[in-house]
């Protein structure tokens, strides 16, 4: 496929500043027509050919300034219209197309879910309505005219603020005209016509201007948008606490929608969602739902200024909306929820996600030079990795000069289509600095090193630490990059608060070379580090330290992060020196020993903490750590292996943990952090005691499933008897079907945590549910429940040594690709580690691969990926 160049950028020859479409909904036979007020760009080449783009469009007038065109004065096809000799001045050129809403299963453009019409245009679906200069620069003010069927489409929903409403008598149709008065790019553009719910509230904005918020959803389930609504209300009052921002319209709109290839969109006052994160109950949702239903909602929200008041000049841009949005929904989490938690959990997503696609052949610059197929760029890295460079922005420059840049971004570029250029000169105008080397983060894939080790001299009484950063992935030709380290100095008492050194402020050291030596002065006694506090920087960090020093950080580190850090460090170490035959400093006993008393201490005064200290590295992150010529069965049999020691050790602390947390029969449901963290705890404990005895760890799973008054406890029961083969299971998967037949989310989890069986059956169980009735390879969902967690998270059944896991998500790809490109290609992804596989695994992973490549008529999503990860 033809590659876009970042370097090939400049501007559109044309401009479009108004467009009015009038859309007249039907199943079948939808009729656009749109009218664009054109004129040629003062930055463009003059007396240029007018190029619309167009995607399997069909087209059934055009006229330009009220007179229709000679065949002869254009050129037209699905893919564009063609104006070879468009008038030198401003012109209005009315297009007619006619789409199938019901026969559009890639589900991007006009479609119909559940007989809802909806539309998905980023990141190029607006081509598929009607032919367009379908760039994100080119920003226009919208007014859509919306008709359907009244009694198929009683609620009509679109851009901005509703202007006009009314009958067609005689028809039994209806109109619906909503105005935009903000300009955008057309990939924000959006419609809505459907049987929906509405539940809906005021909120008055810091200036004092009313809005009128709403959530629609399917009929029937207005209770559970309730939750949704309140995290848009909180959205927005953050928004103002935190970053100055207010809304901009008189209405604010959440639709859910059940077929959705991404999370949600965010477009001008409508966004669109997948229902999976807005529809919440106690019964139905867990607190890992809840919290997703918050951060995406505020997410969407959010983008309200990051991304449409201030939007991309370009694709290449896309970070500089995904990336800086990202980094304020975690903030936002952060605020409503624990700091360090959240912080743990944003960066397992990294490790888990980000760093294995910037190790492998998919891995690309925060800000990519070039592309096949733009929608294959809404990846970890754009994304987490994005908002990293964000979070070192500001930990660089500090808090108050943040908040002051940012400020200064959105008023100079309000209302524009800007670059990463103008988002670092902003901070650099505010500043004063100079962020050129600072920049670096967003040109070159990989993840740099950090090598460190550390000498104490008693004599003197100072502690150097030696760096050292290699940037692998990066080129030979990369320079070195500037990394905040956040650090200080721990004693075997605590920290070591007089300790200084004039190259730290505020507790950050700027690594900014290859090499460096940092010495800190007035250290009385011989310190542990504790560095890359709070994850200060997207890196790797191999430092030279035993075990008893990371249990020390366990122990008295005030930073959180680093807490958690030391004890995933040695459980690491203890699995991975298993597998390979090495001793280590630390035995199993002796860590949970440190585990008992850092639960004795700590345990029922943070429980959401603590949970995640008993977590251990997943099968993945060990994977990751260890690099090359991995075995996920013996990665699998050492983590199993650890569970069973640390569960056998425990099981008095576990078990009295468990008792201490249980929650009086009757007690409401409530899904706020604290209850939340009392919840993953207990289930923390049940998956320990499950493996150290899986009789005794069936029978409490079970009852835990009778007795569970929420999700999140039937479903922990469920996944910890997943792993204890037996006809308990069985009769628990099927019991929970039944209670769920009608609950399409709902089994979306039941699907999943049969998917991560790691067993031999799984494959075949796999094929099996495939045929199931509630399953549908046309439903994004269902397809990232089940054949999407059996890739991505099921290291020994995907990556089989007979292929044959390999086999069943190939034959997926090839099936879903005519229907759903995008999907297919996301799916894809899960092939992207295949080269740090041991040899006959990696073999069969090619063979796969190049049967998917070698497949006729393959979309140019599936191309693109497949084309990379062999290349
Ligand atoms: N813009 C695509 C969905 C999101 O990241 O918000
Ligand atoms: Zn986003």
């Amino acid at each position: 496929p033809p590659t876009v160049r970042l370097e090939d950028y400049r501007p559109s020859d044309h401009l479009i500043d108004r467009v009015e479409l009038d859309v007249r909904l039907d199943p079948h036979d939808t009729r656009v027509t749109a009218r664009l007020a054109v004129r040629p760009n003062p930055a463009g080449r003059p007396g240029a050919p007018l190029i619309l783009d167009g995607d399997d469009l069909r087209l059934l007038a055009l006229d330009l300034d009220g007179q229709s065109l000679a065949p002869a004065a254009f050129r037209v096809a699905p893919s564009a219209l063609t104006l070879p000799e468009p008038p030198q001045r401003p012109f209005t050129l009315t297009i007619e197309t006619r789409l199938d809403p019901t026969a559009n299963t890639k589900l991007m453009g006009l479609y119909r879910s559940n007989g809802v019409y909806c539309t998905q245009c980023e990141a190029d679906g607006f081509r598929r309505i009607t032919y367009f200069l379908d760039r994100p620069d080119v920003m226009s003010i919208y007014t859509t005219r919306i008709e359907a069927e009244e009694a198929a489409a009683p609620v009509l929903l679109g851009n901005g603020n509703p202007v006009e409403a009314g009958r067609i008598e005689g028809t039994g149709r209806h109109f619906a005209v909503w105005h935009d008065p903000h300009p955008k790019p057309a990939y924000l553009f959006a419609l809505v016509g459907g049987r929906l719910d509405r539940v809906s509230s005021t909120f008055t904005t810091m200036d004092g201007r009313a809005v009128e918020l709403a959530v629609y959803v399917e009929p029937g389930k207005g209770d559970r948008a309730a939750y949704a609504l309140d995290a848009v209300e909180r959205s927005m009052a953050w928004d103002e606490r935190t970053f100055g921002r207010a809304y901009d319209l008189d209405v604010f709109n959440v639709v859910a929608v059940s077929d959705f290839n991404m999370g949600a969109m965010e477009n001008k006052g409508l966004n669109i969602f997948n229902d999976k994160y807005v529809l919440a109950s106690p019964d139905t949702a867990t607190d890992a739902d809840y919290a997703a239903i918050e951060a995406i909602i505020a997410h969407e929200y959010f983008h309200n200024w990051s991304g449409n008041r201030v939007t991309c000049r370009d694709w290449f841009q896309l970070c500089l909306k995904e990336g800086l949005t990202v980094f304020r929904d975690q903030e936002f989490s952060s605020d409503m929820r624990s700091r360090d938690v959240h912080r743990i959990g944003e960066v397992r997503t990294l490790r888990a996600r980000q760093f294995p696609e910037d190790a492998g052949p998919l891995a690309h610059p925060v800000r990519p030079k070039r592309y096949a197929e733009i929608n294959n760029f809404y990846t970890a890295t754009v994304y987490e990795k994005g908002a990293e460079i964000v979070r070192m922005l500001r930990t660089l420059i500090g808090e108050r000069a943040f908040r002051a840049g940012m400020d200064r971004y959105f008023a100079e570029n309000d209302g524009t289509a800007a670059t990463v250029e103008d988002f670092l000169r902003a901070f650099e105008a505010e500043t004063g600095r100079d962020l050129s080397r600072f920049a670096e983060w967003y040109e070159r894939p990989g993840t740099p090193r950090v090598a460190i080790s550390g000498h104490y001299d008693a004599g003197a009484q100072t502690y150097s630490l030696e760096l050292r950063q290699t940037r692998p992935g990066a080129g030979s030709d990369a320079p070195p990059v500037v990394i905040p380290i956040r650090l200080g100095l721990i004693g075997q008492d605590g920290p070591l608060d007089d300790a200084r050194s004039s190259r730290v402020t505020d507790g950050v050291f700027v690594f900014d070379r290859w090499d460096d030596v940092l010495t800190i002065e007035n250290v009385a006694t011989a310190p542990v580090p504790s560095l890359f506090r709070g994850f200060s920087a997207p890196v790797r960090v191999d430092m030279a330290m035993d075990d008893t020093e990371r249990l020390t950080l366990l122990r008295h580190d005030t930073d959180g992060f680093n807490r958690w850090e030391a004890a995933q460090r040695v459980a690491a170490r203890l699995m991975i020196g298993a597998l390979r035959g090495e001793a280590t400093e630390v035995g199993a006993d002796a860590f949970a020993a440190a585990l008992d008393s850092f639960l004795d201490a700590r345990a029922l005064a943070d429980p959401a903490f603590a949970a995640l200290v008993l977590s251990l590295p997943s099968e993945s992150d060990l994977a990751d750590d260890i690099g090359s010529e991995i075995d996920p069965d013996a990665i699998h049999a050492a983590r199993y292996d650890l569970r069973t020691r640390l569960g056998t050790a425990l099981t008095d602390r576990l078990h009295a943990l468990r008792d201490a947390l249980s929650e009086p029969a009757g007690t409401p449901f409530s899904p706020d952090a604290a209850s939340a963290g009392r919840r993953a705890l207990r289930n923390a404990a049940l998956d320990l005691i499950a493996a150290a005895d899986p009789t005794g760890g069936a029978a409490c799973a079970d009852a835990q499933i009778h007795s569970a008054g929420n999700m999140t406890d039937r479903l922990a029961g469920l996944s910890t008897l997943a792993l204890l083969p037996g006809e308990t299971r069985e009769a628990a998967f099927a019991s929970f079907a039944e209670r769920y037949a009608d609950e399409p989310l709902v089994l979306d989890k039941w699907f999943a945590i049969q998917a991560m069986i790691p067993e031999d059956g799984t494959v075949e169980r796999v094929r099996r549910l495939q045929e199931h009735p509630a399953f549908a390879m046309t439903n994004p969902n269902r397809v990232r429940a089940l054949v999407g967690s059996f890739a991505l998270a099921n290291p020994t059944q995907f990556n089989r040594s007979d292929g044959a896991g390999f086999t069943l998500v190939a034959d997926t790809v090839l099936a879903l690709d005519r229907a759903n490109p995008q999907i297919a290609a996301r799916l894809m992804t899960a092939f992207g580690s295949w080269r740090r596989l041991e040899p006959v695994r990696r073999g069969m992973a090619e063979s796969a691969l190049r049967r998917i490549l070698a497949t006729p008529g393959l979309s140019r999503d599936v191309t693109d990926i497949a084309g990379r990860s062999l290349g």
